[in-house]
């Protein structure tokens, strides 16, 4: 094989391998999943698997509630935000705000009280109530 052939060939495989190394790491930074945010600032720690949920609950909250939501809300997250306890609810307010505040210019308990839900089934706004009056009796803002 011509000397030329395998000289560029190597180097087309560097330059690839450099540029695929390149890609990886910035789609790695990114990913806000990978920022670290303290869960346990109110009342009983979480456990690593609710630490989990909590912080998959805030970005399904994020991705659901951002937007024009014409066909309403997917009330099944709703639901499940309604169901945590005091302190996994605090958690999901304050990872909401760690990941999202900066880019809204609202907190969590703000933006629950400025999204229209009332285009949605009437329980899923009897939810929301509920929800944001928790929020205040926990102290958050
Ligand atoms: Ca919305």
């Amino acid at each position: 094989m011509d000397k030329k052939i395998i000289v560029i060939g190597a180097l087309s495989l560097t330059l690839i391998i450099v540029i695929l190394i390149i890609v990886y790491k910035a789609g790695k930074k990114k990913d806000p999943s990978q920022t670290e945010i303290d869960t346990d600032t109110y009342g009983t720690p979480l456990t690593e698997e609710r630490k989990q949920f909590v912080i998959s609950l805030s970005d399904s909250l994020y991705k659901d509630m951002n937007g024009l939501n014409t066909f309403g809300h997917e009330d099944g997250i709703y639901e499940a935000l309604s169901l945590l306890s005091d302190s996994e609810l605090v958690a999901v307010s304050n990872v909401f705000n760690a990941k999202y505040e900066q880019d809204s210019g609202e907190t969590f308990l703000q933006w629950l009280r400025n999204e229209t839900f009332s285009w949605d089934s009437f329980t899923n706004q009897d939810i929301m109530n509920v929800i944001t009056s928790r929020l205040v009796g926990l102290g958050v803002s």
